[in-house]
């Protein structure tokens, strides 16, 4: 058996957390020869509740779980942290400008990227899936100058994975047959879902659907669909959420199948005229606990105009949080 690796994940006491922690102590992220030490980071006003969840990981009896920690100090929560799930964040509020969203996950993922750079391994993976995670992982990123930029991630792959399921339902086909979807951009309603280079079951995805299915409904169905959720749940997508953050860190750690590739938002290098240092999501292949852009795609006009929007978006984004002294 592998030495245990430190996993630590906030906002542990949440939605998302509550799906996330099971799935991981049973070995789906990282494998199930790979036991994992699990450190919780919660508000203070919130430690009770993860005091809960952890007796409720102890209760399943994974073999695989090496111990369970709850911290409500990021210091301690990041001390020798391999593998970094950063889920909570502070939610946007009746009345709240987008300013003051910026500045309270600031607040946030500016202690917490300061946290890892001082106290994580030296083999830290970050992936962010709180929101505007994007913005929260360039944050914390440049909070953590020790650490490659590279390794803070944020999550793309549930929107990958709805844009998997959408074409398969069309296809009548399953999300095994499909490889090269990408979903580029960042976790919000402008990113650009594409399926100009998948195949479903080696047949170009192009060839069978037609432009206006993409258009009209793949699109904004796979980019509007947290609301859609919200409107149906009553609440946004928790199960879905931690089933892809689970995703996003096993290809990561253990590769992407040949051939195929996954969505993943890490900085920029400059790649299909993304201003360089945004995080931003993009094809990626996975290999030895790397992940690596693929480059030179040829993308129509209409995807480097989606791109270029897209980007720009997300870049006025980080002008503001600069603005507002945050970094
Ligand atoms: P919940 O409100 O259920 O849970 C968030 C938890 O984070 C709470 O328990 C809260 O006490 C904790 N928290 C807040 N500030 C913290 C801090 N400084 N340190 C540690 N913990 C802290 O939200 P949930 O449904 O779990 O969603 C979590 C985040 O994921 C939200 O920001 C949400 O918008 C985001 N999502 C991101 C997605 C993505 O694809 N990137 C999709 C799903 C989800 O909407």
């Amino acid at each position: 058996m592998k030495k245990p690796v430190t996993v630590t994940v906030t906002g542990a006491a949440g939605n998302i957390g509550y799906a996330l922690l099971f799935r991981i102590a049973s070995g789906s992220m990282l494998g199930e020869d790979q036991p994992v030490k699990l450190n919780l980071l919660e508000i203070p006003q919130a430690v009770k509740a993860a005091e809960g969840t952890a007796m409720e990981l102890n209760d399943a009896a994974f073999p695989l779980l090496a111990g369970v920690d709850i911290y409500d100090d990021a210091t301690k929560a990041f001390a020798g942290c391999n593998y970094g799930l950063l889920v909570g964040a502070r939610p946007r509020t009746k009345g709240m400008e987008r300013a003051d969203l910026l500045a309270a996950n600031g607040g946030i993922f500016g202690p917490q990227g300061k946290a890892i750079n001082d106290n994580a391994a030296d083999d830290i993976k970050v992936l962010v899936v709180g929101n505007p995670a994007n913005t929260n992982a360039f944050i914390a990123a440049a909070s953590a100058p020790d650490v490659p930029a590279e390794r803070f991630t944020a999550m793309m792959r549930l929107d990958h994975n709805r844009a998997l399921s959408q074409l398969a339902q069309k296809t009548d086909s399953q999300v095994t047959d499909i490889e090269k979807m990408i979903v580029w951009g960042n976790h919000s309603a402008d990113q650009y879902p594409d399926v100009s280079f998948a195949t479903v079951n080696g047949k170009p995805a192009v060839d069978l659907v037609d432009e206006a299915w993409l258009d009209d409904y793949f699109v904004p169905t796979v980019a509007k669909r947290g609301a859609a959720i919200i409107e149906a749940r009553g609440a946004s997508s928790a199960a879905s959420a931690a089933s892809a953050a689970v995703d996003h860190m096993r290809s990561w750690a253990l590769g992407t199948p040949e051939g195929d590739w996954t969505t993943i938002a890490g900085p920029s290098h400059g790649e299909y005229g993304v201003p360089e240092g945004l995080v931003y999501g993009m094809p990626c292949t996975c290999a030895n606990g790397e992940y690596t852009v693929v480059e030179g795609l040829e993308l129509s006009d209409k995807t480097q105009a989606q791109i270029a929007k897209n980007a720009q978006a997300a870049q006025a984004e980080i002008d503001e949080v600069k603005k507002l002294g945050l970094l």
